[in-house]
């Protein structure tokens, strides 16, 4: 995950500058604004950002606060990057187009610390059916849940250590606890447990070898 980019900030200071010194700033940048005619307010910046002559970054603007960037990196006539802004102007999620059909279907999220700690997927495409959730740590992928049956609430849970899948977890009757939970070492099975004991835990256990 990445701040403003660093042009877009530079526009934003020169607004608390005269107005022309922010127009000269954003013109040399290649950022072309757009005014709303009866307030004057600034609500959109669009920026040439490879100066090839095509636009290919949007940014929705109240004011001197961006809300949202749309971005086409490839410039195929679809976005495949939306950037969402807090109130401070940092970027608080990123979405992205995992079929690049120019519809957002997964969004990333940033800790505190700028570091992304969470995926948000849709095989739908619909921010509102999200059906896996991927957890980050500095480690990199630590845990994932899927929600197999579509009912909103995750069924299936995988745990990572170093990369490699060391626990799966299955909802078998979706009543949002595990029925078996298998157990990986070297990213081979090493265990099945079934009989979930309504403690967490599990009351058969089968040692694979
Ligand atoms: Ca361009
Ligand atoms: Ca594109
Ligand atoms: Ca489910
Ligand atoms: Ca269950």
């Amino acid at each position: 995950m990445r701040s403003l980019p660093t042009s877009v900030v530079i526009v934003m200071a020169t607004l608390a500058v005269g107005c022309s010194d922010a127009e000269r700033v954003r013109a040399e940048a290649g950022f072309r604004p757009t005014y709303n005619k009866a307030t004057g307010k600034l609500t959109e910046l669009t920026l040439d950002s490879n100066h090839n002559g095509h636009v290919d970054t949007w940014t929705d603007m109240d004011g001197s606060r961006p809300l949202r960037t749309r971005i086409d990196r490839n410039e195929d006539g679809k976005v495949d990057r939306w950037e969402y802004y807090d109130d401070r102007a940092q970027l608080t999620k990123v979405g992205f187009s995992r079929k690049d059909d120019g519809k957002a279907d997964a969004w990333a999220f940033a800790s505190a610390d700028g570091k992304l700690h969470k995926i948000e997927i849709s095989s739908t495409g619909d921010e509102q059916k999200i059906d896996r959730w991927e957890h980050y740590d500095a480690t990199g992928l630590i845990a994932v849940e899927e929600d197999t049956n579509g009912d909103g609430a995750p069924d299936k849970w995988e745990t990572y250590r170093a990369g490699l899948l060391t626990t799966a977890s299955f909802d078998e009757n979706f009543d949002g606890t595990p029925e078996r939970r298998l157990t990986y070492e070297a990213s081979a099975l090493v265990m099945i447990e079934s009989t979930p004991d309504g403690a967490g835990g599990f009351a058969t256990r089968v040692q694979v070898r």
